[in-house]
């Protein structure tokens, strides 16, 4: 571990662009990494609490801090290639068009994980454009949330993090949610109307009881994106989010969950999203860090890396 301690979000360092891990990364060239962190700190639309333009810088610095074993073995021996971030000047289809191309040269570059970090939740509709662009095959989305994010707009916005699962509908996308627990009629309309694109294991339907597999329809695609807003976990693990929703899921819970996508499909991408730094509590940074790293590992050995 490096010797910085405290703080939520701490300075980059100088000009150079920090990386996953900090000087514990020997920073393979990008050919040879598996996996590519590219910090996307988009922060658009706010619904309550704001912040999440600082979330990569807050995971990344937070990362520095964290043992590289994750219980099985070590992620980092697949290599891990920190991008600098994504430039977020311009109207939005400038600055999704370039986390877009982000993504899709990651993925040009052979079989690379990328690894998105956000940012508000609407990002992962650019990343979700980029796996289509460049696997040029069906994808299903899995995504672990609070919320639907199936409105169709929002404070007029088509483009909002309540919409992005929305708009990833409009591009043929099927998504199975898990741990949701609030939902507006516009969620609820979508569900009703479209069950063939739409499945999901609601918070109440796992959380008390203790489910830690994710049951995806038959026809449910090979290739998975994974997007993960941190509000999906409960608040004791992660509250440094926009709008935290009591009854979420457990830490090992939502791990064993991923693993259990891992387990049935293929995860050729995936994000974490919505974390809201609060200066002081960096607890909620190291658990974001630390979500990040152990998707990493079980993607790793699914993939047998
Ligand atoms: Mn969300």
């Amino acid at each position: 571990m490096s010797d910085r301690t405290g703080g939520a979000v701490g300075p980059t360092h100088g000009e150079l662009p920090m990386q996953f891990l900090g000087e514990e990364n020997p920073g393979v060239a990008p050919e040879r990494a598996r996996f590519h962190v590219i910090p996307a700190p988009i922060e658009r639309t706010v619904s309550y609490g704001g912040g999440t333009a600082r979330g990569p810088e807050a995971i990344l610095v937070a990362s520095e801090q964290m043992e590289l074993f994750d219980g099985m073995d070590v992620p980092l021996d697949r290599g891990i290639f920190t991008w600098p971030p994504v430039p977020v000047e311009g109207d939005t289809q400038t600055v999704f068009a370039a986390l877009q191309e982000a993504v899709a040269r990651a993925l040009r570059l052979g079989e690379m994980v990328p690894v998105v970090l956000g940012g508000e939740h609407a990002i992962t509709l650019p990343c979700v454009r980029a796996v289509l662009e460049v696997l040029d095959a069906p994808i299903g989305i899995v995504q672990f949330d609070a919320h639907g994010d199936l409105r169709d707009r929002y404070h007029d916005d088509p483009y909002s993090h309540a919409s992005v699962m929305r708009r990833c509908l409009d591009l043929g996308v099927p998504i199975h949610s898990v741990g949701v627990r609030a939902l507006s009629p516009d969620d609820l309309q979508i569900r009703r109307e479209r069950p063939d694109m739409v499945s999901f294991q609601d918070a109440i339907d796992v959380v008390p009881s203790g489910v830690s597999a994710v049951t995806l329809p038959d026809d449910f695609p090979e290739l998975v994106y994974l997007t993960f807003d941190v509000d999906g976990l409960d608040p004791s693990v992660i509250s440094a989010t926009g709008t935290p929703e009591p009854g979420g899921l457990g830490w090992y819970q939502a791990l064993s969950m991923v693993a259990s996508v891992a387990a049935q499909r293929r995860i050729v991408a995936f994000d974490v999203v919505e974390l809201a730094p609060v200066a002081g509590r960096h607890a909620d940074d190291f658990a974001a860090a630390r979500l990040v790293y152990q998707i990493m590992g079980i993607i790793a050995r699914s993939r047998g890396w």
